[in-house]
């Protein structure tokens, strides 16, 4: 509630919600500069790159600032329902270019900036990324809040405000060093806290028996120690359409009133420790991006922010004196994994214990206010907390989760009679190893909806992951395919192909990406593939510039640019695409081929590695000690060069995607849940290489068998082999081209002649490999010679990469966010 001076306004640019700066390239100057002197306290002549930058993204703002105070407006007036996001996790990458997109300034801006002598350009790069997410699951939270607003929904983004974000990857001697990621170290100017909001999040203590007026026997929760959470806002402008929504990050702050509970309580020790730590809980990231670790802190954080969130919901959202049984009209909580699912519990905590309402009516509204999105499909990725450590922490919700349990199991009961196995197959607590909550059950059960993040996903989660309850529940499972925003990934990240195709199809396909299926006739068009050809070499050339300044790589614009960019993880299976590169590399230098038949191929790998999981990391020593041998023998000079980048990011995602000719999306079949740097590849006219697996099998629907190169085991197949035994090294014995690859490796060639230092990868492949890379590898290698073959026919390639644009329109996150809204939140658009 806006505070109130109980004066009244007079003047006639007080009666305006806000006042907006002229958009013109005087007004928006006026505005620049008053922000450099009066904001900043500098003059231009004295300003850094950097006070610049922090004065023009907060001039930037301004533009939005109405806009944004009418979105709030009217979301109070009609109190339509809407989504709030639910997500440890936000990648947002860089925000100005995108602001100056929604607001149309980026010309008026250009046009001032350089009127002051600035390079627009130079301020831009200025800008340091939030990186608060690790992959995946942390970008589509951003690509699904831009399509959001862009289709006027109104939404609520929630989640932390990180103070170090994913870290900075460097290399040392090739091998993955973490840095301490201080995004916030030069300013933070599209933030707006908002200390006055704090919530209070309590954590710890007992439950006890209290009886209410009416001689009801209520259960409260005595907490032992408590932490303030504070807003910050973020805009997040809809493209050129007047609506901004809002992204609310929580930080940690101390409080210092804590002496008294620490009275009540009695537990002293825990109180100061606690109070102590309070801090740490928004303080960083964890990195570890498929395998949670059951901590202590990162539950912390999970409770923290969706506390803070359902509480903000309730008590600043909705008018006072809302009638709770309506929730369900009014919002859905979007829980995005399982990160957010202790929210369930929680909401039941605030309606029983605190509203007053009976048990069933508020469970009745609980199931009906949220849903669930699964991410995964790798069992060890399904999070479960122990039930030591949750009724340490959380002991009131510990018991909600029994009691939800305990209702469960017995409808389970009443339908299937006392089939104890499916009983303890289904139940919310597993009692081995360790007594502990399946949260990924919680969800299922307290959820509306279940969706997987890609039709093969959505249907391995139904048969393989979740069976049971897919029996238990019908119709509540059911698929949402992901989907990228076009507005950061194609019109942002590649201006020129955005060009193009305007030229091509006119505008009005950036919010209705089907549209682009209108270039499929361009594609038989010589002249426009020449001009598509030439956007790419552009492109090439661009990233050679950024990689050059950034770390001392070329980029030929003349070689086909291979490129696999994600996390390092073993079901990725980066060590296939690397023994790819070692047998093409051993066929030049044994004169098996001559170097001039090889299509000269540039290399590029982006990953980051959890910094405690050790055979990624010795997978990214690898391809360091691979690219310096490969890139320093003139035997193959000019024909194939391995680059990795350090540090891949959203910002370097932008210059890379747009520059490649071939996406290795190459994931052992039945392990990718969806991936979404395939669709942004094809968007940008990449085509792939790739697995049956994930979202990959709707890209190849779409875009065509002949413009896709589809190779490997199929998920049965991969079970199939999994059942009947697999021995990698039988695949080794029967394969030459395998065999030298991997002794090549063995033999010290990449390691100074020093035959230990890899020796823990390859004897992980050779005796173990879970994700089957030595099965796949003759598949592989034969899909690369059909690259090669399609590659030297120029104008079939430029014709199939047309068609990979395309037919990507379904891709957008705009058609997942109609997805979402048809199937699991029927909220309206609203205008
Ligand atoms: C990813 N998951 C999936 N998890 O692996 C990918 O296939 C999918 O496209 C993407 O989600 C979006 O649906 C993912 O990124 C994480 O990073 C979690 C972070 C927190 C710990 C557990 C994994």
């Amino acid at each position: 509630t806006p505070a109130s001076t109980g004066l009244v306004a007079t003047h006639p640019l007080a009666l305006a919600t806000v006042n907006s700066p002229p958009a013109s390239v005087d007004g928006f100057v006026r505005e620049f500069l008053r922000e450099l002197n009066f904001g900043q306290g500098v003059s231009l002549q004295g300003s850094t790159v950097n006070d610049q930058y922090l004065a023009l993204a907060r001039t930037v703002r301004h533009y939005l600032m109405a806009r944004w105070s009418e979105t709030l407006r009217r979301q109070r007036e009609t109190q339509a329902k809407g989504v709030a996001y639910l997500s440890a996790e936000y990648l947002l990458g860089r925000q100005l270019g995108n602001a100056l997109l929604a607001t149309d300034l980026t010309d008026i801006v250009g046009e001032g900036l350089a009127q002051c002598g600035i390079d627009l350009a130079d301020l831009r790069a200025q800008e340091v990324e939030p990186g608060l997410g690790n992959g995946g699951l942390g970008r589509l939270a951003a690509c699904f809040i831009d399509s959001l607003a862009t289709m006027s929904v109104p939404c609520i983004g929630y989640g932390i405000r990180y103070e170090y974000g994913i870290f900075r990857q460097t290399f040392v001697e090739g091998r993955q060093v973490e840095q301490p990621d201080s995004w916030l170290a030069l300013g933070a100017p599209w933030e707006f806290p908002h200390p006055e909001n704090a919530r209070l999040i309590s954590f710890g203590g007992s439950v006890e028996t209290t009886t209410d007026e009416a001689g009801v026997e209520r259960r409260r929760w005595i907490p032992a120690w408590d932490v303030n959470a504070v807003p910050y806002n973020y805009m997040v402008p809809g493209y050129q359409n007047g609506r901004v929504n809002t992204l609310r990050l929580w930080r940690a702050q101390a409080t210092d009133a804590f002496d008294l509970k620490i009275f009540n309580s009695g537990d002293y020790e825990e109180a100061v420790r606690a109070q102590t730590f309070a801090e740490n809980i928004s303080k960083v990231l964890y990195p570890e991006d498929s395998t949670p670790q059951g901590k202590e802190l990162r539950l912390q954080q999970q409770y923290f922010f969706v506390a803070a969130s359902i509480g903000d919901f309730l008590d600043q959202q909705l008018p006072e004196d809302f009638d709770l049984t309506k929730l369900p009209e009014r919002i859905i909580f979007q829980l995005n994994d399982t990160h957010p699912v202790i929210g369930v519990p929680e909401l039941m905590r605030v309606l029983v214990d605190e509203r007053g309402l009976e048990w069933d009516a508020a469970w009745a509204i609980t199931q009906k206010c949220f849903a669930y999105t699964c991410h995964t499909l790798l069992p060890e990725a399904l999070e479960v907390w122990s039930v030591d450590l949750l009724g340490k922490l959380l002991p009131r919700h510990l018991e909600i989760i029994y009691r939800i349990n305990d209702d469960f199991l017995a409808e389970v009961r009443e339908r299937f009679g006392d089939d104890e196995l499916r009983i303890r197959r289904m139940s919310i607590i597993a009692e081995h190893p360790e007594r502990s909550v399946r949260m990924a059950y919680l969800a299922t059960v307290a959820g509306s909806k279940v969706n997987g993040v890609a039709a093969l996903h959505s249907q391995l989660l139904r048969d393989k992951v979740l069976p049971d309850f897919d029996e238990f529940y019908p119709g509540k499972f059911t698929n949402v395919t992901n989907g990228i925003t076009p507005r950061r990934f194609l019109r942002l990240a590649n201006p020129a192909l955005s060009e193009l195709i305007t030229d091509a199809i006119g505008v009005g396909w950036l919010t209705d990406l089907e549209r682009l299926r209108g270039l499929e006739s361009y594609a038989e068009d010589e002249e426009f593939r020449e001009r598509f050809r030439d956007v790419k070499a552009a492109n090439k050339r661009r990233l050679d510039a950024v990689l050059r300044e950034r770390d001392g790589f070329t980029v030929h614009d003349d070689h086909l640019l291979d490129v696999m960019v994600k996390r390092l993880h073993e079901y990725k299976r980066q060590s296939l695409k690397l023994l790819h590169i070692v047998t093409t590399y051993d066929r030049i230098i044994s004169g098996e081929v001559a170097a001039a038949d090889v299509t000269p191929r540039t290399f590029i790998f982006g990953a980051k590695a959890a910094p405690g999981y050790k055979m990624a990391k010795e997978i990214i020593h690898l391809i360091n000690a691979v690219g310096s041998v490969v890139n320093a023998d003139p035997r193959v000079e000019d024909r194939l060069k391995v680059i990795f980048p350090p540090n891949y990011n959203v910002t370097l995602a932008e210059k890379v995607i747009p520059a490649a000719d071939l996406s290795e999306q190459i994931s052992l079949a039945g392990k990718e849940a969806s991936g979404t740097g395939n669709m942004k590849f094809a968007l940008n006219g990449a085509l792939t290489i790739g697995t049956d697996d994930g979202a990959n099998v709707e890209i190849r629907e779409l875009v065509g068998n002949d413009n896709f190169f589809l190779f490997g085991m199929l998920e049965p197949q991969v079970e199939e082999l999994q059942t009947r035994g697999y021995v990698p090294s039988s695949f080794y014995e029967a394969d030459a081209g395998l065999r030298r690859a991997i002794d090549l490796i063995s033999s010290g060639a990449f390691s100074g002649g020093d035959r230990s230092v890899f020796e823990p990868v390859v004897s992980n492949l050779l005796y173990e490999d879970r994700f089957m890379v030595l099965a796949d590898y003759a598949a592989y290698i034969e899909a690369q010679a059909r690259v090669d073959a399609a590659y030297s026919d120029v104008e079939g390639w430029t014709r199939s990469a047309i068609l990979n644009v395309a037919r990507s329109g379904f891709f957008s996150s705009d058609r997942s966010m109609r997805d979402y809204i048809e199937r699991i939140w029927g909220t309206p658009p609203s205008i």
